[in-house]
């Protein structure tokens, strides 16, 4: 069926791979290419323009991979990603990874040199053996190289990437593929449209009735929202099931809007004490990871816990902890199968127990309040913080974007977020560098103004793609909080001249970077300038960089993780002899 190019050839009546990639594309509902163009897939992006996609550039794959994997997060389509072989490849891999440890949908979608070539390693132009490299670090990877096959790609890629446990994908394209041609009508007949690319996946009724009774055993529930219940698209459900329960609920970071932070039954303010005392513990869309301790611990305290998981992926049981009512089904049935199971007979959790929690969240949003009133120039994060926070507060709709240490750390128990999947962060892997790609994917996605709160390291790994925001006008402000540095801008160097490794040039001027572009650049020194700064930029909807002057000394190492970097004795004892 494929055709080599012949002059003679009517090519009226004739598709080829780009074209046949483009409407397979279309055909399953894409409707955005995030990419870096070059050889071989500059036409590609030109077409699907041409044909209607929207094809969004960026200056580095990996924030076009990013952008991809937020899409993905936020529209439970695969966000699609295109970059050139070898290096643009390698670019946007790190991407893919991160977006399957997120469990987040996406496909990267590379082209690649000569078959024969690589497979001889001879030599080719950026030759790599793309598809060996990918496997291991996405859920899967295919290779298509028969022009009649590509509607078969595209739909495996799909529903790869959508189905259980959503995912990175990777799929190869050939240079040849894309020059390949075919009958048009027979090309048209070989695409596939993905029917229900996510089927519900129903959960057993024994189950169902053993998380119930486990639950019902309770004295002291708690329940935790994760960022799959944010992507489950199950927001009406997930509140009326938290508020039929009374149950308590933590969110994780991604899933803070899910319900608005400010709930009554909201007990994120009381983290530490629901962790350590509660009995039963009901997971939603979230894995007992780092980010949880591993369940285990003294986040978690000596009292004896039972957990009910619900997960689509069964493999996720047990991960950590013993599961003693594991509930593996999509959200949706699992909390529709449990609401219908609860029945008249539900009691809400003791009023001991909901005191309690009240009692210690008012302790903490006091001591809180009073912090936020810090008016210190320069900032520091309390002050700087409260001022946006009452911004969203003001503007519940828009999209916050959030990565740093500190500048994270503080801005998650600072900031309340009103409204499902309206906070986009690090993530499972903690990463810097997906701001800039995250901000843009949220506007192209939503339509939604984006405030982008980064540290000025984190803004550092992707500073470039502010041009991207300028070139397609997008409605995100950039706040950089500028401490001069990785976690503070204090350390120096005592063994020579150059500076410590965590410092960066002070007094930097990230706001003319902006303003270098077309867009606006600010520079704000106190909690009333940002205020200030960050409402214009609403209004005006133009891309925003404001450089927020950050206390120096005002971080901590590595924000609230700073457990987590290795010690030893010899680290400590030097430390000590230096203190004396
Ligand atoms: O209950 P207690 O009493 O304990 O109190 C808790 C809550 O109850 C309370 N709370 C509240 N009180 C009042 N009101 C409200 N509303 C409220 N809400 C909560 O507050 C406390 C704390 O609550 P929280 O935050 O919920 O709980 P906690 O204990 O912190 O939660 C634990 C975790 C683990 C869930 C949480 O800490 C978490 O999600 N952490 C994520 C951390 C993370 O991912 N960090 C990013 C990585 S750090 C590091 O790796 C960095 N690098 C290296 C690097 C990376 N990452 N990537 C790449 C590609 N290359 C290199 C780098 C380079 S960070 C970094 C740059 C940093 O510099 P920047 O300049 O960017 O940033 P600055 O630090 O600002 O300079
Ligand atoms: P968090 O970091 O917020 O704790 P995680 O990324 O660790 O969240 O966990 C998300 C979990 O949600 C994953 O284990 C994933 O399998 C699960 N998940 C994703 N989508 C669904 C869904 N529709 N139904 C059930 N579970 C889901
Ligand atoms: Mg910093």
């Amino acid at each position: 069926m494929t055709k080599n190019l012949d002059e003679n050839v009517d090519t009226s009546q004739l598709t080829d791979g780009f074209h046949l990639i483009v409407d397979a594309l279309k055909l399953n509902g894409i409707s955005t290419i995030y990419n870096v163009p070059g050889i071989p897939i500059t036409d590609l992006g030109r077409i699907a323009q041409r044909e209607g996609l929207r094809v969004i550039s960026f200056r580095h794959e990996q924030h076009a991979g990013y952008a991809a994997s937020i899409a993905g997060f936020l529209t439970q389509k695969p966000g699609i990603a295109l970059t050139v072989s070898a290096p643009g490849f390698l670019n946007g891999l790190t991407a893919l990874a991160n977006a399957t440890t997120n469990c987040f949908p996406m496909i990267l979608i590379s082209g690649s040199s000569e078959r024969e070539i690589v497979d001889l390693q001879q030599g080719d132009y950026e030759e790599m053996d793309q598809l060996a490299i990918a496997k291991p670090l996405c859920k899967a990877a295919f290779r298509v190289l028969h022009v009649e096959d590509i509607g078969i790609g595209i739909a495996r890629a799909i529903r790869a990437a959508c189905s259980g446990r959503p995912g990175g994908v990777y799929l190869d394209f050939p240079a040849q593929l894309l020059g390949q041609v075919m009958d048009k009508t027979a090309g048209a007949e070989s695409l596939v449209e993905v029917i229900d690319p996510a089927p519900a996946q129903i959960p057993s009724a024994d189950a169902v009735k053993r998380a119930l009774d486990v639950l019902k055993s309770a004295q002291k529930p708690l329940l935790i929202l994760g960022k799959g219940a944010a992507y489950a698209q199950e927001d009406a459900l997930i509140k009326t099931f938290v508020e039929k329960s009374g149950l308590p609920y933590l969110p994780m970071s991604m899933a803070k809007g899910l319900l608005p932070d400010d709930h009554a039954q909201s007990a994120a303010a009381a983290r530490s004490l629901v962790l350590q005392e509660a009995d039963v513990v009901m997971l939603v869309g979230a894995r007992l990871n780092w980010l949880l301790s591993h369940g285990k611990g003294k986040a978690w305290g000596d009292a004896p816990k039972q957990f009910i998981h619900i997960d689509i992926d069964p493999g996720e049981m047990d991960s950590n902890r013993a599961i003693t009512a594991p509930l593996v089904g999509d959200i949706g049935s699992c909390l529709n199968a449990l609401s219908d199971e609860m029945g008249k007979d539900w009691q809400q959790p003791p009023a001991e127990w909901r005191t309690r929690i009240a009692d210690k969240k008012q302790g903490n949003l006091e001591k809180m309040a009073s912090k936020l009133k810090s008016n210190a120039v320069p900032m520091d994060y309390h002050g700087a913080l409260g001022a946006l926070r009452e911004v969203i507060k003001d503007n519940p709709e828009i999209i916050l974007v959030n990565e740093g240490a500190n500048t994270l750390d503080f801005a998650r128990s600072i900031i309340d977020i009103y409204q499902p999947r309206h906070r986009l962060d690090v993530g499972t892997w903690g990463v810097m560098g997906i701001g800039q790609g995250a901000a843009i994917a949220a506007a192209i996605e939503t339509g939604k103004q984006v405030l982008a709160v980064e540290g000025d390291s984190a803004f550092g790994f992707s500073g470039m793609e502010i041009e991207t925001i300028c070139r397609y006008d997008l409605p995100v402000c950039v706040v950089v909080f500028n401490n001069s540095g990785i976690y503070r801008g204090t350390d120096t160097n005592p063994a020579g001249s150059d500076v410590a490794p965590t410092v960066f040039v002070k007094d930097s001027r990230y706001e003319l970077m902006m303003q270098a572009f077309g867009g606006v650049g600010i520079y704000a020194t106190s909690p009333d300038d940002l205020n200030r700064a960050v409402r214009e930029a609403i209004a005006s909807g133009k891309p925003t960089l404001i450089n927020a002057i950050i206390d120096e000394a005002a971080g901590t190492e590595s924000g609230r993780i700073g457990n987590l970097n290795p010690q030893s004795i010899v680290m400590q004892q030097a430390s000590k002899g230096k203190k004396s």
